[in-house]
């Protein structure tokens, strides 16, 4: 419960921290490890961490596989044996040849070598469906001339992290999608430095997301590690943003010896924003002023972001922050106090390509995204099922795309099971903590696709409330199942999910007319029992199509846009429908998906191959956006 313990600042943290902090319990392990790895319970958050200097240990990396876990523990669960300890800081080699009594196992050294950040399903061919321990490891140079603190920053791992520097255990990390840090400022030394880092990709029941999904499971480092460096005491947690009051309110959080009772400013400089004020002797400060009448509010015709700083001593925090305002009203959803309907497609973390490593560069972030705002249309992203990429939220604040973001709460869960309630707690924290900056973020998910019982209820519950706590700013929601009935000549759909009275936004997925033997020509007449008193958004529909097959058939790109036609027809008719985000903008990677003719490991619901191929049925969602978006603005 690290990240919901530290840096949430002001108002919000009395309250969080009295009811979720006393809730904590440390993460579960996928693995048992005999090590002394401590969780990242006690480590900082470094808000905005990718703006500030460091080094980046992008690049070559030795890889090696670790299948038993040897590593981690000894056959009968006792420490490992010397000679299977694959992060000592020694030449094995060296070792070997002037001892004759040395054995190790393993060499990482000598290891092949992968570029990372990527996954190792790439690395080689014998990777490819490789689930479990990897080791990676690396040198780099540190100068002597270094001051203050330094933090080894992950983008991500996925799934369970043990970080080891300079033979030293650092510390580890369960969740493959959010950030995390560690301090090793008292670990490094002047020149050459040594980490490794075990990196185990094994879902197991307790895990989030489990093992069954629809996508692929890209073990490994795949989001950049970076050695960052602060001052003794720095900004861990700045969060500024536009209320629904008009006011631009900051909270901040210091972190170190001076965090108590110390001058901090924020800085607008365009607005003319400049706030002093202290911290409480928590390190915490909480200070609003009134929207300058000059602001310009980020939207996705105008996304306007602005250069934010917070000084605090010799620590200058910085970001580039867009202000706008999410709310309901009614059966609407106001987008800076206006209605806007939600035009968006879902994306999978996956760039495009014919083998991709989910490593996302600003290049690939821009391809997928550019192809939503320009190709179809679109003012708004789902982010499914995971916390992908700061960069591809960073890029979406910069093209003015809405971001549904979401945690892997999906399917089956261990819903009795507390450590992987507590899980699921960590890892929404860590998005939140990490994305509450980024304008284009409009709404937080919780759950896509979860099975009613009283267990679930009460997890994702907490799981809402926490959301709430940690941002009033933005919408709830979760991607819900509807029942399916038959009624005379058309389908009847029922929403009978408690969930719905805890959201601001229903959310839906619908497979009528690919999953169902339902006629498209009956789907514009489909029956509808949803609550009426939200709005409401089409989180899903789609059928798979496979590019340049064309058949009077499932799986041709003709009978792909008949679906999206009919669907369209019937969202048409859902006086409160206020957005949509089909699945999916890319055929992505799916090893459930296995007709040989069609599917190949593919999931072929995508607007455009995996190569980029446009489509038919990319031409009709964006024929259809670009006429609402006429509409709404002729209106
Ligand atoms: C769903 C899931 C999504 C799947 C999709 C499909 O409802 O939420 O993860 O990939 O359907 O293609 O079946």
């Amino acid at each position: 419960m690290r990240a919901m313990a530290r840096g949430l600042g002001g108002i919000v943290a009395a309250a969080l921290m009295a009811s979720v902090v006393s809730a904590a319990v440390e993460p579960p392990s996928t693995v048992v490890t005999a090590l002394p790895l401590a969780t990242a319970q006690n480590s900082p958050l470094l808000v905005s961490a990718d703006m500030r200097g460091g080094i980046d240990l992008s690049g070559p990396w030795h890889y090696s596989i670790d299948p038993f876990r040897a590593g981690l523990a000894g056959f009968h669960g006792e420490t490992p044996d010397l000679g299977q300890r694959r992060y000592l800081d020694i030449d094995v080699a060296k070792e070997m040849a002037s001892d004759n009594r040395a054995m190790y196992e393993f060499n990482l050294d000598h290891a092949p070598l992968t570029v990372l950040p990527s996954s190792w399903l790439t690395a080689a061919p014998e990777m490819r469906h490789y689930q479990g321990l990897v080791w990676y490891q690396r040198h780099f140079d540190v100068p002597a001339s270094r001051h203050g603190r330094l933090f080894l920053r992950f983008g991500a791992a996925n799934y369970s992290a043990y970080v080891f520097l300079n033979g030293k255990p650092v510390g580890r990390h369960e969740g493959g999608f959010t950030p995390f840090a560690f301090e090793v400022t008292g670990l490094l030394r002047d020149g050459d430095n040594q980490i490794t880092v075990g990196v185990d990709s094994q879902a197991t029941p307790a895990t989030v997301p489990p093992p069954v999904t629809d996508w692929e499971n890209y073990g490994g480092l795949t989001r950049q590690v970076r050695l960052v460096e602060t001052p003794d005491t720095f900004v861990d947690d700045a969060w500024v943003r536009l209320t629904r009051d008009g006011q631009i309110a900051a909270d901040v959080h210091l972190n170190g010896p001076a965090a108590a009772k110390k001058t901090v400013r924020l800085r607008i400089g365009e607005l003319g924003v400049d706030i002093p004020g202290t911290t409480d002797a928590q390190g915490n400060w909480h200070g609003a002023i009134a929207a300058p009448a000059a602001l310009v509010r980020w939207s996705p015709d105008r996304p306007k972001l602005y250069d934010v700083a917070v000084d605090a001593g010799e620590d200058h925090w910085k970001d580039r922050i867009g202000f706008r305002t999410i709310e309901v009203r009614g059966t609407d959803i106001l987008l800076n106090g206006k209605p806007i309907f939600l035009r968006g497609i879902s994306l999978h973390e996956e760039e495009i390509g014919a083998a991709p490593t989910r490593a996302i560069t600003p290049a690939s972030a821009r391809a997928l995204l550019g192809e939503i705002k320009d190709g179809l249309h679109g003012n708004y992203v789902r982010l499914a099922h995971y916390p992908h990429s700061e960069l591809m939220t960073r890029t979406a604040d910069e093209l003015g795309l809405l971001v549904w973001s979401e945690v892997p709460v999906y399917w089956m869960i261990a819903w009795d099971n507390p450590a992987t309630l507590a899980t699921a707690r960590n890892m929404l924290a860590e998005n939140i903590l990490r994305d509450r900056n980024r304008a284009s973020i409009a709404i937080w998910s919780v759950a896509n696709e979860t099975p009613v019982t009283d267990a679930r209820n009460s997890f994702l519950r907490t799981l809402v409330a926490d959301a709430r706590r940690l941002d009033d700013t933005r919408l709830i929601s979760a991607a819900l199942l509807v029942d399916h009935g038959k009624g005379p000549g058309a389908p009847v759909m029922t929403l009978a999910d408690p969930l719905a009275e805890a959201v601001d936004v229903l959310a839906l997925n619908t497979y009528n007319g690919w999953y169902t033997a339902d006629r498209l020509s009956d789907l514009p007449a489909t029956r509808w029992n949803v609550p009426t008193d939200k709005p409401l958004v089409f989180s899903e529909f789609g059928a798979d199509a496979l590019a340049g097959f064309h058949k009077p058939q499932k799986f041709s790109e003709d009978y792909q846009a008949d679906y999206y036609r009919a669907t369209l027809a019937m969202a048409d008719k859902l006086p409160t429908l206020r957005g949509m985000s089909p699945w999916i903008l890319k055929d992505f990677r799916s090893p459930r998906r296995q007709n040989p003719d069609f599917q190949m490991g593919w999931n072929r619901k995508g607007l455009i191959s995996e190569t980029g191929v446009r489509k038919m049925a990319f031409y009709v969602l964006s024929d259809y956006y670009q006429a609402k978006d006429k509409a709404a603005a002729a209106r």
